[in-house]
């Protein structure tokens, strides 16, 4: 079978990377099957996709914005054409299993229809002024070239989050999907181009981060970036941005708790664990890693959470019975497995899972265990760091104070769940929490796209992508005052008499 290459995306053309290599992307679930070849983009190619992306924003900022997102409405709906044919693309390439593939392109569809909706709404403010024969507003500006670099766990998702609203506010774009997901790119980006938007307004430029990822947040003529992936990463981009004060959105690690209460519907929190702990094999930024238990019902809860887990089936993904793929790279492998050292080390007991699968089956992916640690030390590093794997903790806890207290100790803040039936715990757990997401009675993972989505601490930089609020992060605001009263009006001093 002929391995097909596939091609930059920039001023409207699929043209090669002037660096004239490529590099090759496997399947996680059998490294013998090579999917394609894709462009290592270097800085020349940066360079042209950001000058296509500056020269096409004059006139597309110009555009209408109801116009603009009629192309946007055609997108989701080619989308949704294609979403099996993408998902399964999607779970080749990144391992996740049809029906979560399914549903991240059916987030990007959403993401579609919800901004559609925003080109004939992009609300600003109308008010009343202090002075006389005076008018007061405030409208939204796009703000010109936008760099999107994105992780491969969300690979359509996540990149709709950003590139949808940037276009919708008359950005231009220059696109950088995570190495781990480039045909997800590519799928995404064929959408767009389906779909008549002109030349230049969205570019693909796919490559690594040190050759690719860096010129482009560099770049001068990029206005505003918005990345996904490693805090470690993260700070890079916010360094870099920070001398010539670009807009930068980060959406970073997360280390985020299930808390289930002795008051709990146990049935129902254990299955939460098991879909936020174990639900794209671990791999989510709001993945559940730590189940925060009361010790009135913690032996109950982890007898049953062990259960579960170790009858989770693994394998490909494509496999309609397979409810946890592989984890993305033996990279990411070896990362999971010296992590479940450590956490052996550090004294946690490892109930579950703990190994490599090597079996006929999985001989060719990389495939690990459903592991849980319990009677894991809030200390643990296991209990800090974030995995990116199917590895949980679980750790006791006195109280709800004491749980909320475990919880909010760890560096990140993203998403954060407390199962309860006593309606004090939750509001308590809801204001108490220091995340940006918070769920009652339902697993920290399945954030809807109508609303923010983001957290605190080293989790972000205080934007949230998603929702309505996305706007915020690919617009400025322009206060715009009208004095129709034909005269010098002063703010602030000339005050009438009443
Ligand atoms: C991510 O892990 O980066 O809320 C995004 C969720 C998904 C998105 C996760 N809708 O779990």
């Amino acid at each position: 079978m002929i391995v097909p290459t596939y091609k930059n995306y920039i001023n409207g053309e699929w043209v090669a990377s002037q660096s004239g290599e490529v590099f090759e992307k496997r399947n996680p679930a059998d490294s013998d099957d090579l999917i394609a070849y894709f462009q290592k983009s270097n800085q020349a190619d940066v360079d042209g996709a950001v000058a296509a992306a500056r020269a096409a924003y004059d006139a597309w900022r110009l555009v209408p914005a109801p116009r603009r997102a009629e192309i946007l409405y055609r997108v989701a709906q080619i989308l949704a054409e294609r979403k099996l044919a993408y998902a399964r693309d999607m779970t080749r390439e990144m391992g996740k299993v049809l029906a979560e593939a399914e549903g991240d392109v059916q987030e990007a569809i959403d993401m579609g229809y919800l901004m559609a909706g925003e080109g004939r709404r992009l609300f600003g403010q109308t008010t009343p002024s202090e002075l006389r024969d005076k008018f007061a507003m405030s409208v939204r500006q796009p703000i010109g070239v936008s760099a999107m670099i994105t992780a491969w766990n969300f690979p359509i998702a996540v990149p709709s989050w950003k590139i949808l609203p940037a276009l919708v506010c008359g950005n231009t774009v220059v696109f950088k999907p995570a190495e781990e997901a480039p045909l997800c790119g590519v799928n995404f980006v064929q959408a767009f181009v389906d779909a008549g938007l002109p030349k230049g307004v969205l570019n693909l430029v796919t490559g690594d981060g040190p050759g690719t990822g860096a010129p482009l947040v560099a770049h001068p003529d990029v206005r505003v970036v918005s990345f996904t992936g490693s805090t470690e990463t993260g700070r890079r981009v916010n360094e870099t941005c920070a001398p010539t004060f670009k807009k930068v959105h980060l959406e970073m690690g997360g280390k985020n708790p299930i808390l289930v209460m002795d008051d709990a519907r146990l049935e129902l929190a254990v299955e939460g664990a098991v879909w936020g702990g174990f639900g794209t094999t671990g791999q989510r930024c709001t993945a559940a890693s730590r189940m925060i238990v009361h010790e009135r019902i913690y032996r109950t809860f982890v007898d049953r959470f062990v259960e579960r887990a170790k009858a989770l089936r693994v394998g490909s993904g494509l496999d309609p019975n397979i409810e946890m793929g592989p984890v993305i790279s033996e990279a990411q492998l070896a990362k999971v497995m010296q992590y479940v050292e450590v956490g052996k080390q550090e004294g946690a007991t490892l109930a579950a899972g703990g190994s490599r699968l090597t079996g006929e089956a999985h001989a060719r992916g990389f495939f690990h265990e459903p592991t849980i640690f319990v009677d894991v030390d809030r200390r643990m590093r296991i209990a800090r760091e974030e995995i990116f794997g199917p590895v949980v903790s679980v750790i006791p806890c006195r109280s709800l104070e004491d749980g909320i207290d475990i919880a909010n100790d760890v560096a990140y803040g993203l998403s954060a769940a407390i199962y309860t039936q006593n309606i004090n715990n939750a509001f308590t757990a809801m204001r108490d929490i220091d995340t940006g997401i918070c769920y009652v009675n339902a697993p920290t993972i399945g954030a809807e796209v109508h609303l923010p989505f983001g957290g605190t601490k080293a989790t972000g930089n205080g934007h949230r992508e998603a929702g309505v609020a996305a706007l915020d992060v690919f617009s400025e605001w322009k206060t715009v005052y009208v004095d129709f009263s034909g005269r010098l009006q002063r703010a602030q001093m000339d005050l009438e008499e009443i």
